[in-house]
């Protein structure tokens, strides 16, 4: 039967179990969409590809499973760039598939025509500019091969408008390729790491967004639990851990708790899995962890070794590693360390001081998840609400924090819960956000008004670039610049404008029942809730110290 490389495509997406497609139409990929008329995926249309493509990985993020999103040529494919890079540096499978120029065009400065391949290479793991409607058979597996293999990631398949209209016989389609995970460490590395672990007086599990994406949560906290490992994790890691787990420290790094970058400056033994030694994790890096050795186990051979010599260093799927590891380690109950953990935290509590204030922002955040459904899903943007929900919001099953980790990039917030209501529509979604970061993709609450989603937007309004400003006062002398805005925009006006209903706490002294009320409702709502410009996020290593050197509460 004959098809068109545009009817291509669409055949293997659906192949491919893709339901929902986002993106914007033009020019280049106007065959694509054409052929998306005919078919059963659902599309649903952003109001800027930045949002589009943020709202594909709320579904990956929260499903696990890699989501397309779609862009026409030159400044659609630019505006996609952002979230493309955001994907790559959290592992996020998304395949954006963008609309070029036809072949003969390409390098005239045609209409619309930009380098799509050239500009995406540095921040995709994979890029294929398609020559004919051929190729589309081997190139849309193969993107999905990559995207969802080993450490994942965003894979672009930049489609000219001729391929997407060239006309040829298929006699055969390719079946979907399954993605390799089947990474595993040498039975040596196991016998190594378990004799480390038995000599070890003081060891501590770092685990990162690695421990989320090989589902290894369950295995994760039976080890832990066997031999009574106190476990820290990243801000990509959160969730994998239930919060209420006696053996956990919660965040590390930067804005982690006093008593848990302590508890890592003594610890002997440091086994890091999923995880890449960020330097918002670290601190100074000659100084993290200076006592131990180092067990280092993540699926990217790249990662190992990069930033701090491993030990033992094992390239591995890290749920398979801990299953082996599991089935090897002895019971142990570390008496001497777990109750000096324990003293550690009552000399160090977090927060340091208790607030009854109920604007205080860390107390808003308890609110919520008291209030919010057990199962919701978390999204924030970037900035002070962004470290507060992850100091103190509790997290007990993975998947149910989406948050703009090594890219931080503001807009993230608004979008991803998009994508997380979309693979999710029997679950809350909760969006943390501040009033900067909403503005840079608040058009999609367009997009929440048509879909009528069960987002709440959870608006921490403080008239700043609260993070900004806190950096200013404690690191620049406090000189203010930049920081501050002047303008006091309405934005339950602004939501209401585009048909989302809004509730302004400004002047509420009781805001308790408010949120109660609204959070038991389906439909979104933006909550705008005024919180002092001088609330930081604390304590807080500053920049180039050592995690132990934190100041603050
Ligand atoms: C796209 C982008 N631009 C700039 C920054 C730098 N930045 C980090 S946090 C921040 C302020 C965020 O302000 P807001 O969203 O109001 O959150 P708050 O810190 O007040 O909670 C800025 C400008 C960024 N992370 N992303």
């Amino acid at each position: 039967m004959k098809y068109s490389g545009a009817q291509i495509t669409i055949k293997l997406l659906q192949m491919h179990e893709i339901d929902t497609v986002i993106g914007i139409p033009g020019g280049s990929n106007l065959p694509l969409y054409d052929a998306l008329y005919n078919s059963t995926i659902r599309h649903i249309l952003a109001r800027h590809e930045q949002g589009a493509g943020f709202i594909a990985q709320g579904i990956a993020r929260s499903s696990g499973k890699a989501a397309v999103c779609f862009a026409t040529s030159g400044p659609g494919a630019t505006n996609l760039l952002t979230a493309i890079a955001d994907a790559k540096l959290d592992s996020v499978p998304i395949i954006a598939i963008t609309g070029q120029v036809p072949g003969p065009m390409i390098g005239t400065d045609a209409f619309q025509e930009v380098d799509t391949i050239g500009m995406s290479m540095p921040v995709t793991k994979h890029n294929f500019l398609v020559r004919s409607a051929q190729e589309l058979l081997s190139v849309i597996p193969e993107a999905f091969r990559i995207a969802c293999s080993g450490r994942r990631g965003p894979v672009l398949i930049d489609i000219p408008k001729d391929v997407q209209q060239q006309i040829i016989e298929v006699d055969f389609w390719p079946t979907p390729v399954p993605c390799n995970l089947n990474i595993f460490a040498h039975d040596s590395q196991i016998e190594e790491t378990v004799s480390l672990i038995n000599s070890s007086k003081r060891p501590v599990l770092y685990i990162g967004g690695g421990v989320i994406n090989s589902d290894a949560s369950g295995n994760l906290l039976a080890f832990a639990q066997k031999n009574s490992i106190p476990i820290t994790s990243t801000l990509m890691g959160l969730g994998a851990v239930p919060n209420n787990e006696p053996l956990y420290l919660g965040m590390l790094g930067m804005h982690g708790a006093r008593f848990t970058n302590k508890i890592l400056h003594e610890c002997d033994l440091l086994l890091a899995l999923g995880v890449r030694f960020d330097d918002r994790a670290t601190g100074k890096v000659s100084h993290f962890c200076p006592q131990a050795k180092i067990i280092h186990v993540d699926i990217d051979k790249a990662e190992i070794n990069k930033i701090k010599s491993a030990d033992i260093a094992v390239t591995a799927d890290v749920n398979h590693f801990l299953s082996k590891l599991l089935e090897r380690i002895q019971d142990d109950s570390r008496d001497e360390w777990i109750s000096y953990i324990n003293s550690l935290k009552k000399m160090f509590p977090f927060p340091a001081k208790e607030n009854d204030n109920p604007y205080c922002p860390l107390n808003i955040i308890r609110t919520i998840s008291a209030l919010a459904q057990s199962d919701s899903i978390v999204t924030t943007d970037v900035g002070q609400h962004q470290m507060w929900v992850a100091q103190i919001y509790p997290f007990n099953r993975p998947r149910t924090f989406l948050t703009s980790g090594g890219l931080g990039t503001m807009g993230f917030g608004l979008p991803a819960s998009i994508g997380a209501a979309l693979a999710n529509p029997d679950k809350q979604i909760i969006c943390f956000t501040g009033d900067g970061s909403v503005l840079m993709n608040i058009q999609e609450l367009d997009t929440i008004a048509e879909l009528n989603l069960n987002i709440k937007i959870i608006l921490f309004n403080n008239g700043h670039l609260g993070l900004v400003r806190q950096q200013q006062e404690l690191f620049y002398n406090k000189n203010y610049i930049a920081s501050r805005f002047y303008s006091k925009p309405s934005f339950c006006a602004i939501a209401n404008g585009f048909g989302v209903k809004a509730i302004d706490l400004s002047g509420e002294t009781k805001p308790v029942p408010v949120l109660s009320s609204v959070l038991s409702e389906n439909d979104p709502c933006l909550i705008n809730i005024p919180i002092q410009e001088t609330s930081n996020v604390l304590p807080i290593v500053p920049p180039g110290a050592a995690n132990h050197e934190m100041i603050g509460e």
